[in-house]
């Protein structure tokens, strides 16, 4: 009875195969482990009559040894057909390759130190398209006709079209959120804006902007420069100096240029502020009323104030670089000095 059990085990060894992980596991469990045939066998053993224990031992650890060879000889059947596949496992104890961790673009951290700073106050962000037609990106915004900007050699349009052109400011993605929401308006547009430049250190014929509008009843002058002032304390620190000098645009009266203090000198005069002790961060204004009535907003009971700034020349300042080509060169050995900026 039980030595024909322990041929029948020995035929099943003999027979059996392993081609994969799982089936040389169902090997271990029938034949190896704790719950296998071969430990019920030994188990059986106190039912054995003393006189034939000695013999039934010797068997059952016959059976033991062959169910060991031959799980060593399956292991080593499946190793050598899954090499055959997928070649030699490499050798598990090198120490492991590192490959070089990439970091965030300076514009990218540019932008969204900046998007962050307004966020926090209560503006919320507006995106638009890089195409525009001439009412969103010049005429809403009170370009008269035959301004400088429309023409040509400022201007890529698009197949000629004169009615169709890339995006020369993001005052455009505004726009479009005048006409289609309702004041208390509080929005920043970043995004990729398009001039017909000659590139140079200074120049670009593709950079980034990120513009900013409040539009509410009781908008003041008061309101722009304290908004100007936190967001200058907070992108550059709580030393800088910020003024602001009379200009015009088209689109906000009056207009203001933003300079602050000289982040390399604090003030005294160097060569990065032409020995002013300032530099210009952008421009700002209140938006002119008639801007507001071409988006559809009542201009006696809303006022509000604009501003914009150049995202490359931020981080010009911030991080002390002298060439705007060097944004868009791609170039490892510059993008590496920003590995871990944000
Ligand atoms: C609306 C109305 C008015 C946004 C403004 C400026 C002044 C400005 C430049 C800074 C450097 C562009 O990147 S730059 O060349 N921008 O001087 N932008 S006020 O005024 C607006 C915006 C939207 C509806």
């Amino acid at each position: 009875m039980q030595s024909q059990k322990i041929d029948q085990i020995k035929a099943e060894i003999a027979a059996a195969n392993a081609k994969s992980a799982e089936e040389l596991e169902a090997y271990r469990m029938r034949f190896i482990s704790k719950k296998s045939v071969v430990a019920a066998l030994f188990a059986d053993m106190k039912s054995i009559p003393n006189e034939q224990k000695k013999e039934y031992g010797q068997q059952v650890n016959e059976v033991k040894q062959l169910a060991e060879e031959k799980f060593k000889q399956l292991i080593e059947a499946v190793n050598t057909s899954r090499q055959q596949k997928t070649g030699p496992l490499p050798d598990l104890t090198l120490p492991p390759t590192t490959w070089p961790i990439g970091g965030i673009h300076p514009l990218t951290a540019t932008r969204q130190r900046i998007v962050e700073i307004f966020e926090r106050i209560g503006f919320n962000l507006s995106e638009g398209p890089e195409i525009e037609d001439d009412w969103h990106n010049f005429t809403a915004l009170n370009f008269p006709e035959n301004h400088p900007a429309r023409e040509m050699q400022d201007t890529f349009f698009i197949e000629k079209n004169p009615d169709i052109a890339l995006r020369t400011h993001t005052s455009s993605v505004q726009v479009r959120v005048m006409e289609n929401e309702k004041p208390p308006i509080r929005t920043l547009s970043p995004g990729r804006v398009f001039r017909n430049e000659a590139i140079s250190a200074r120049a670009h014929c593709i950079f980034h902007q990120v513009e900013g509008l409040y539009v509410d009843e009781n908008v003041s002058f008061a309101n722009l420069k304290q908004t100007l002032y936190h967001f200058a304390k907070e992108m550059f620190g709580k030393q800088t100096q910020v003024r602001f000098r009379p200009s015009f645009f088209p689109f906000t009266e009056p207009s203001a240029e933003i300079d602050i203090s000289c982040q390399l000198c604090g003030g005294k005069g160097c060569n990065i502020c032409k020995g002013t002790g300032w530099v210009e961060i952008g421009g700002s204004g209140m938006v002119d009323p008639n801007v507001l009535e071409n988006c559809g907003i009542d201009s006696e009971k809303y006022t509000g104030f604009a501003f914009g700034m150049g995202i490359e020349r931020i981080a010009m300042l911030k991080y002390q670089i002298n060439d705007l080509r060097l944004f868009t060169e791609n170039d490892i050995r510059f993008l590496q000095q920003f590995r871990g900026l944000l």
